[in-house]
This record gives C-alpha cells, sequence and structure tokens, in this order.
C-alpha cells in the first residue's frame, strides 16, 4: 500500500533482486524489507503454481485452471439458480491489493448476478473514521498540507512501521516535518517507533482515547483557543460539544487515562496554539472500545481549531489517475452513518463503511432463503477475521469457497476450489488504487499530485499456470454469458458496498475477446485528470505540476454546516462520564491485562508463510513490560497461556520496556487453524482466537473488539535455553 518505487534486476527472465529506486521522485530510494523481498517470494518453491481443487477426502487435487473455472462456474451457476443471487457473497480484503483489476471486473460481476453482498476488511479495520466522517461532515477543502504544520496528532497509530500517513520514506518524512518545523503529539500505550519522535506522548491506558480528546477539547476551550470565526461560519454544536467536555478535567482524564497531567497540558497548548496543524487516528483506538467516539471527537478537534484548508491554500492529495476534484473552504453536511442497506438476520445493516463482516459468519451459517452458499475471498481470513473458530466452521458449511492465492495459507487449506494467481511484477501496476482509498481514508496518497505506472516486468515460471483474479469473474461471465459493464466515466465517489445501481452511463465489456489488464485500467482511469497514457511516459513515476490545485472560497449557496454537536457521540460522552473509574478500564475480575494489537515491520496481516524465512519473520512475540514478566514470574521466551472470555492462546513472552505496564501487545494473523498441528515456537498464535466476533461488536460499523481485550496470563513453561 505505500507503492515504494522497486527497481529490479532481472536475469534470464526471473527476477533477482528489487531496490528502492532512487531515480524516483518523493521516495528518495526508500523501500522496506517486505518490497525487497518480492524476487526471492515469487521465486519461493512453496510458491502456487497450479490451481487446486478439494477431493471429498479433504486433500487438494492440481488443476488446470480452465478446468477449475469450469467447475466454480457450472456450480455457481446451479447456486443461483436454485437460491438466487443474494447467496453469493464477496470479501475484497487485503490479498486482492496487488492487482486493481480486480475491483472493477469484481463489482460488474456483483451487479450482473445481482448480489449486493461485497464485503471489505472496513469493518475490521478503522470504521470509526467513516462514521464520525459522516457524522462531522466532510470539509471540501481537505486537510493542511505538511509543509504549513506546527503541530500533528497520532492517535494509535504507528507510521514508522505501517507507513500509514507517511507512506514515503516515513522516516525521512518524519525527520523533515518533526525535527524543526511541527511539534509531534502521539497518544499510544507503547513508545513506539513514532512516539521516540513526539513532543509529547501520552502513554494512554487502552480504550481510554475518548476520555484523552474530551480533555484536550476541554482544554482548548478553557484556554480560548477556539477558532470561534471559523466554528461560527462553519459549525453547528459547539454550545452541547462545550458541556459535554467541561466535566473531562485534566485531573480527571489524567487519572482515569493514565496519561502525564502536564503533558495533557502541553498538548492542548501546542495544538491550541498552532496555526496549521493536521489529526489523526490509527487501528488502536479504532479496534479498542468506542472507536467511533474517538475519532468524532478527534474531528471535533480540529474544526474547533479551525485547522482545515482555507480559500487560495494548496490542497492536499488533488486528483491524478482519478476525476478531476475541486477544493472548496466549505463545509459538506453530515450524512446518514448507519443503519441503513441490506439487513441481516442478527439485524445488523450496512454503514458508511460498508457491509459488517461480523454478520458475515452468521449469513453462511444460518439455514434459509437468505443463507449465503458462495464466497470469493480474497484475503486472509482464517488468519485475520476474529473468532477464528467460527470462521472455520462457517467456511466448512459453504458450498463454494473460491480462494485465490499465491501459497497453500491457511484460509486456502480451507477452500473448495484454490486459484493460483499471479503476483507483483507479473502484473502491470499504477498509482490508482491508493488515490481510490485516500477518499476514505486519510492515511493513504500522495499529499503532492504523483502518478506512477509500471509494466509487468516479468512472466511466471515456466510450466505455470497462473492467472490474475479479475480473470475469475471473467471468464465465469463468459462461461455463463452474464453481461459485464462498468461506468464509462467512473465519478469521484468512491463507495464500499456494491449496492444501488446508479443511473449512470456504462461501458459494456466486450465477452467474446479478453481484454488484458491494461485494456482494463484504460477503463478505470477513464475520464481522470492526468491520462495514464501521460502517467505512462515516466517510468519512474512523477509529480504533474499542472494537477496542482488551489482550494476555491466557499460559494455564496452553501449554508452546510460541520456538526460538533452530534447527540448520540454526545450522549456516549456522557455515559463514560457516569461510570466509576475503578471499574473503567475494562479490566474484569481475574483478567488484569489489557492485550492491544501492533504491527512489526516484516509482515504485513496475513501475507506470511512464504515471506517467513526471507524476512526473518519467526513469530508473533506476545510483548510485555518487565514489572507485569516480574509479576507473573515469567522471562523472555516463555510460554504463556493467554486467556479472554473468548478463548485462549499460548504465545511466546517477549520483553517490552516501551510497552505500558498492564498492557500486553501482539500482531495478528499467526498461527494456524483449528485442528491443525502447531507449536507457538515455530508458527507463533492467532490472537483472533481470543475474540469474538459479535459479542461486544460496535452497534453501529460492527467492528468486533478487537483492542483493549482483558485478558489473563499464566506461565505455561520456562525458556528452553
Ligand atoms: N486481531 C486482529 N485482527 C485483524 C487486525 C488486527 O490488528 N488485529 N487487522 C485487521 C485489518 S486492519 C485488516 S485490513 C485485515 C486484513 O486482513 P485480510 O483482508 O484478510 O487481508 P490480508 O491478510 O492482507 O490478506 C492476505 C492474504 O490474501 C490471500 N490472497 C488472496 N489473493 C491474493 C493475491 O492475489 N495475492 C496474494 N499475495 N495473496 C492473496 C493470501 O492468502 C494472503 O495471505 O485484518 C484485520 N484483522
Ligand atoms: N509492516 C506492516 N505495515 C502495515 C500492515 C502490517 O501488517 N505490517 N498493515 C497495514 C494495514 S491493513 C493497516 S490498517 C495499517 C494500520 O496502521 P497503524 O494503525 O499505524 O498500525 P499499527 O502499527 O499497528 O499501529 C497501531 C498502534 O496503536 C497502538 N494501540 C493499540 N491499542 C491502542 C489504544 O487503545 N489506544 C491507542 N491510542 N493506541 C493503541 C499500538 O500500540 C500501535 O502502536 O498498517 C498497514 N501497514
Ligand atoms: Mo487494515
Amino acid at each position: 500500500m505505500a507503492y515504494c518505487p522497486l527497481e529490479v534486476t532481472i536475469e534470464d527472465g526471473r527476477a533477482v533482486r528489487a531496490l528502492g529506486n532512487k531515480a524516483s521522485p518523493i521516495y528518495g530510494g526508500f523501500s522496506c524489507p517486505k518490497g525487497r523481498a518480492i524476487p526471492e517470494l515469487m521465486n519461493d518453491p512453496s510458491r502456487l503454481l497450479h490451481s487446486r481443487i478439494r477431493r471429498p477426502d479433504g486433500s487438494y487435487a492440481p488443476i488446470r485452471s480452465d478446468d477449475l473455472i469450469d467447475d466454480v462456474a457450472d456450480r455457481l451457476g446451479r447456486i443461483i439458480a436454485e437460491h438466487g443471487p443474494q447467496s453469493v457473497a464477496v470479501y475484497a480484503g487485503g490479498g486482492a491489493y496487488e492487482h486493481q483489476a480486480t475491483g472493477a471486473i469484481r463489482s460488474a460481476f456483483m451487479q450482473s448476478i445481482g448480489s449486493s453482498l461485497v464485503f471489505t476488511p472496513a469493518t475490521i479495520d478503522q470504521p470509526g473514521q467513516m462514521i464520525a466522517r459522516a457524522l462531522h461532515g466532510d470539509w471540501r477543502g481537505g486537510r493542511m498540507r505538511s509543509s504549513t504544520w506546527e503541530a500533528y496528532l497520532m492517535v494509535g497509530g504507528n507510521p514508522v512501521i505501517s507507513k500509514q500517513y507517511f507512506g514515503q520514506n516515513p522516516g525521512q518524512q518524519l525527520k523533515r516535518v518533526f525535527n524543526e518545523q511541527a511539534k509531534l503529539i502521539v497518544v499510544d500505550p507503547r513508545r513506539t517507533e513514532t512516539a521516540r519522535r513526539a513532543h509529547v506522548h501520552l502513554q494512554v491506558i487502552p480504550g481510554e482515547d475518548a476520555t484523552v480528546i474530551a480533555g484536550l477539547i476541554h482544554l482548548v476551550i478553557a484556554a480560548d483557543h477556539v477558532d470561534q470565526t471559523f466554528v461560527d461560519e462553519n459549525a453547528s454544536g459547539f454550545a452541547a460539544l462545550r458541556d459535554s467536555v467541561s466535566r473531562y478535567t485534566p485531573a480527571y482524564v489524567a487519572a482515569r487515562a493514565g496519561v502525564d497531567e502536564a503533558g495533557l497540558r502541553e498538548a492542548a497548548r501546542i495544538l491550541g496554539e498552532a496555526r496549521s496543524a493536521d489529526y489523526a487516528s490509527g487501528t488502536g483506538p479504532a479496534m479498542a472500545p468506542r472507536g467511533n467516539l474517538t475519532c468524532y471527537l478527534i474531528s471535533c478537534l480540529q474544526t474547533i481549531r479551525g485547522h482545515w484548508a482555507r480559500a487560495g491554500d494548496e490542497a492536499a492529495r488533488p486528483s491524478v489517475l482519478r476525476p478531476p476534484k475541486t477544493f472548496r473552504a466549505e463545509p459538506a453536511a453530515p450524512r446518514q452513518a448507519w443503519g441503513f442497506g441490506h439487513q441481516f438476520q442478527n439485524g445488523m445493516r450496512e454503514s458508511v463503511c460498508g457491509l459488517p463482516v461480523s454478520a458475515l459468519p452468521n449469513e453462511i451459517l444460518t439455514p434459509g432463503p437468505s443463507q449465503i452458499r458462495a464466497l470469493f475471498m480474497h484475503g486472509g481470513a482464517m488468519m485475520s477475521w476474529p473468532e477464528q473458530e467460527l470462521t472455520l466452521r462457517a467456511f466448512k458449511n459453504l458450498e463454494l469457497l473460491v480462494v485465490p492465492d499465491n501459497e497453500m495459507s491457511a484460509t486456502a487449506r480451507v477452500a473448495t476450489h484454490v486459484v493460483a494467481v499471479k503476483t507483483q511484477l507479473e502484473v502491470p501496476v499504477m498509482s490508482q488504487h491508493p488515490e481510490i482509498v485516500s477518499s476514505v481514508h486519510d492515511g493513504y496518497g500522495w499529499e503532492d499530485p504523483y502518478g506512477a505506472y509500471g509494466p509487468t516486468l516479468v512472466d511466471p515460471p515456466e510450466g505455470a499456470d497462473v492467472i490474475e483474479p479479475w480473470q475469475i469473474y471473467y471468464r465465469i461471465a463468459a462461461r455463463l454469458g452474464l453481461p459485464l459493464s462498468m461506468p464509462a466515466a467512473p465519478s469521484g465517489e468512491y463507495k464500499l458496498a456494491a449496492g444501488g445501481a446508479a443511473a449512470v452511463a456504462m461501458r459494456l465489456i466486450p465477452l467474446d475477446a479478453e481484454p488484458t489488464t491494461d485494456d482494463i485500467y484504460e477503463w478505470m482511469c477513464a475520464g481522470s485528470r492526468i491520462p495514464l497514457a501521460e502517467v505512462k511516459r515516466y517510468p519512474e513515476g512523477h509529480v504533474f505540476e499542472e494537477a496542482r490545485e488551489i482550494v476555491q472560497p466557499r460559494r455564496p449557496e452553501c449554508t452546510d454546516r460541520l456538526e460538533i454537536g452530534n447527540p448520540d457521540m454526545l450522549d456516549e460522552l456522557a455515559a463514560i462520564r457516569a461510570e466509576e473509574v475503578t471499574q473503567a478500564h475494562g479490566a474484569e475480575d481475574g483478567q488484569p491485562l489489557l492485550l492491544i494489537p501492533r504491527r512489526m515491520q516484516n509482515v504485513t496481516n496475513a501475507h506470511r508463510e512464504r515471506s517467513r524465512e526471507s524476512l526473518h519473520i519467526v513469530i508473533n512475540p506476545a510483548f510485555m513490560n518487565p514489572s507485569d514478566m516480574a509479576a507473573h514470574g515469567v522471562r523472555a521466551d516463555d510460554l504463556i497461556s493467554i486467556k479472554s472470555r473468548h478463548g485462549e492462546i499460548t504465545g511466546v513472552v517477549a520483553e517490552d520496556r516501551d510497552l505500558r505496564p498492564g498492557v500486553l501487545a501482539m500482531t495478528h494473523s499467526f498461527g494456524r487453524n483449528p485442528g491443525e498441528a502447531s507449536d507457538p515456537r515455530r508458527d507463533g498464535a492467532n490472537t483472533n482466537r481470543l475474540l469474538s466476533m459479535t459479542e461486544g461488536a460496535d452497534p453501529y460499523s460492527g467492528i468486533p473488539l478487537m483492542g483493549a481485550v482483558p485478558i489473563q496470563v499464566t506461565k505455561v513453561a520456562s525458556s528452553p535455553s
């Protein structure tokens, strides 16, 4: 997702080395170990070079991709004929990111069969951001540019490792912005690689972010640092917000959230005095309780400070491979955030984050006319979805589970059909996808008008029968005679769900002559600010000066206002304040520690099994503060049982002095499937076994409780050494 430009050395048609491309703009030659490992991964002997089909005895047989598609088309045709199109669903997860044409053809396919069931990871990621934006409204002028910042607030994200928000050479970017120009404030239970650069680090108790942000708002108002002119012109609800935060005094916040009161005051002063700033949050608070509220309050803080781009400013994130976008210094009114669209059997509905993944297993398992029977899975759900046992049960109940993959991953090992797919460098790549993602998450895309295209560099290994994921849908459609079409001029609006066919001009995709991936890219970029052909002229990527945009003044007819007094959110804030502080941290009796998520440099989500050796990834340790290790009588490398209300795993202890005491941090998507032999020292452990898909799930977005999870730790065995 960082799209680091690579320089690849090719010998005898094989990629042998990949390094950051020094000739590319912006990135300064940066690449991370994951990018540099691509050649090794694509040439790895365990790579899947032929598709597989599950036999009745559960083993897998190789099959020609054409035969596999025949079989899938045949079964899918029967399922749709018997049970209707809504028995077919798609999970458009992280597996598809290297194949940008997939989204366009998959949408066309789902529309053609008439199914609205397209799920994405948005509801197990940072849904609070999208909910908050809908409740608060958008600023059509966009964010302030980094060259102007005097302050930056990062709540629960670690860009040095994740590249989210600072995607182009994060170390350099942070140095440039925060060494002299701007002050960084980090809210995180861990003193992360990013927090080390912070002017103020608030080492919050997990799940207490809303308390901290309410405290910052309180202090900003008390110090008279509200941009009253901006608020009067552009926002409503200020009085309600002011009253709601009035009891979030520094002393209360410090005691409740476990942060240093002087640090809290300093953070409020920095934000209050900054003339320009930006505000961001990551997966930490999103996965903890009250993620919507945290994100909403962050937007409110930004708005009372008036830290949005103004008329005459240069706009951040202008379009390059997307249709031109006009930036205006005016609000876009709030919109309905949740409770519309498809209704699931457990009562959950669609939200601005799309369809809730947490409703999906139940839809597969519950018999009835609306039961889901076929699933196309572009991701590592067996590793990445909460409540692994439930996911396994659901997947075993499917008549058709199609998994594109380039290894027999944990998820492939439960599929009915595994489609061996091409990988990076075997397909063309363009920079449109991060631009699209940037319309729902500010951590992606480019602040400057950067565009890039890279052609196919190498062919798949000899004898391989690998296809691209979009070809699965295209070829099924061709076999079943399903017409495929996509918008003739893609709009600037990005939708997470497939539903609601809009009345736009459509381009019919020919079914008699298979297009190339480049053809599809061309169609996807129709009407883009810079034509794809122009972007292709710059093999190193390019900043298109002509695509820079200036924020236009507010239109006189605009009456929209940003909402900073949303009653649902402020009710939630009042409910927190009404709680007893002693029982506030969720740490239940006998479960004194809180489990939080974190990411590691050399591994992305479930992309793991082949990457283990080249990237030296062994396992996901259970990181603990030395004081907690001592209290539990454990040492580094000991085995511990980690138990929540929902499950138990065995982890390997690692010491982390940077972690707040009382917190255990562990990366997701390790371990193996239930029922498979597994060794915590070899495979790591799956934290998703400790989570429930539904209990404690957020009622609006449906995100399960994935952070600040109460756990109990006991020693199982000593370190072997
Ligand atoms: N407990 C816990 N769970 C989490 C998270 C957490 O922090 N804690 N994070 C959540 C977040 S933010 C996200 S976005 C999701 C991500 O979870 P998913 O959406 O499931 O995405 P990935 O794990 O990135 O998917 C990678 C897998 O996709 C498969 N795959 C399918 N098609 C292809 C292909 O064409 N190429 C390749 N290379 N692989 C393919 C491979 O098996 C690969 O391992 O996980 C979520 N799960
Ligand atoms: N190397 C690598 N990069 C990745 C990924 C990866 O797996 N590996 N995944 C990609 C994906 S899918 C995503 S969504 C992004 C995510 O990008 P980030 O959100 O930046 O991900 P993390 O690095 O896990 O940072 C989350 C931080 O939240 C903190 N935290 C945990 N609980 C809490 C809490 O309750 N409150 C607060 N304030 N902080 C908390 C953790 O200590 C951690 O430092 O990264 C992307 N980039
Ligand atoms: Mo994610």
